[in-house]
């Protein structure tokens, strides 16, 4: 039996609403060191995105140093690892052949796609393969081939990888594929940056079925993508709103001689801190902070909040006040109502003003739709002596 650890998208260095998250991030990689040590996996592979950025800051850089010199030289787990879009290649992939002699697998290459790790003995053994993420265009260049979406690259990424793998089939290796890419049917967060401005990003899963596990990186999310055998594990962290209160861990991936006796399993992180997402008007979040925030995880003091005001507007001092009863408050934002009907009120609102309406009227209009709240007397009086100025002023050719 072969046992892989898989994760990916750490995004070390990232700062969510300005507050830097080496602190969190450290405390998951904490417990991924823990996993490491009690699942003694055959390797932990890495599916991209180590950093957030591609010039990293010298505490996450230090900070990956840190735990994969843990891992391969006191833990002894051999890591394997690939770039991801927010990663420089060329800076992943530094010193590649050196640290291969220590244990330590990066693919960050073309050419590194056609030099598999070989894992485990006797009935139970893999090829672990990695492709890169590289621009279409940079395997076009390296294939020598006009290629211009990533699903033309993987095309011809996995119809140069046949004769390797046909070789494992004979030889009866298990094959395993690292790959950060957007498989289609994955579901996307908030969090990851789009992999192409204007073209397909979409990578299709069908032909990643030749391999026995595709540890994907890149959704945020943690899914299987139509098989169990094609996973992401999602990110470290969450890294936005829409992955508040969802769950974050790793994979473990577990290979047998025939696929019959492949298991996969997802660990929970259970340590770092949680991102909650409190929805409601001020005066109803400023209430006791809720023990629970759905149901399933508890709510801990120092745990990070986005508050999203249900307010008709942006209460003053809403964030001092939140602040108070939530020491981990990241952020404070306003719930559009801009929605269908408001859409709909805007469109009335047009056909209004090809009638002819006093500016005043118009006005007020526009502030009952925005505001959702009526122009008292006052504002009436207000407005109207500013548009009479307003007027004068123009009239006098002030304004020109
Ligand atoms: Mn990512």
């Amino acid at each position: 039996m072969i046992k892989l650890l898989h994760s990916s998208d750490w995004h070390l260095g990232k700062s969510l609403f300005s507050k830097a998250l080496l602190e969190d991030q450290t405390t998951t990689l904490n417990e991924i060191s823990a996993f490491l040590e009690l699942h003694e996996p055959d390797a932990l592979l890495l599916s991209g995105d180590l950093f957030d950025r591609s010039v990293p800051p010298e505490d996450a850089v230090e900070r990956l140093d840190l735990f994969l010199s843990n891992a391969v030289l006191k833990l002894n787990v051999p890591v394997i690892m690939i770039p991801g879009n927010h990663d420089s290649s060329t800076r992943i992939g530094a010193h590649a052949g050196l640290l291969r002699a220590a244990g330590l697998h990066v693919f960050s290459k073309p050419e590194s796609i056609y030099h598999p790790v070989k894992l485990g003995e006797g009935a139970a053994r893999v090829s672990v393969y990695g492709v890169p993420y590289l621009e279409p265009a940079e395997w076009g260049f390296y294939f020598s081939l006009p290629l211009r979406t990533h699903a033309e690259a993987m095309t011809q990424i996995l119809e140069s990888l046949k004769p390797l793998l046909e070789n494992d089939k004979l030889e009866g290796r298990r094959s395993v594929l690292l790959l950060h890419a957007y498989v289609t049917g994955g579901q996307a967060t908030d969090s990851e940056r789009p992999l192409s401005i204007g073209g397909s990003e979409l990578v299709p899963s069908e032909p990643l079925e030749v391999f026995d596990y595709v540890a994907l990186g890149h959704l945020h999310r943690p899914q299987k993508v139509g098989l169990e055998k094609i996973q992401y594990p999602g990110s470290l962290f969450p890294y936005s709103l829409s992955e508040a209160g969802q769950k974050k861990g790793i994979v473990l991936a577990k290979l047998g001689a025939e696929p019959t006796e492949d298991s996969f399993e997802f660990l929970e992180f259970k340590t770092p801190r949680r991102l909650h997402a409190l929805r409601g008007s001020l005066e109803e979040i400023l209430e006791p902070a809720p023990e629970s925030s759905n149901g399933t995880t508890t709510f801990r003091a120092d745990d990070y909040v986005i508050a999203v005001l249900t307010d008709p507007s942006l209460p003053t001092d809403a964030f001092r006040r939140l602040a108070k009863v939530y020491p981990g408050l990241l952020h404070v934002s306003r719930e559009s109502t801009w929605d269908r009907s408001a859409a709909n009120d805007a469109d009335r609102l047009n056909r209004a003003l090809r009638r002819d309406i006093s500016d005043q009227d118009l006005l007020s209009q526009f502030v009952a739709l925005t505001a959702s709240t009526e122009l008292s007397a006052e504002d009436r009086q207000w407005l109207s002596s500013e548009l009479d100025a307003f007027s004068k002023a123009e009239d006098s050719g002030a304004l020109s």
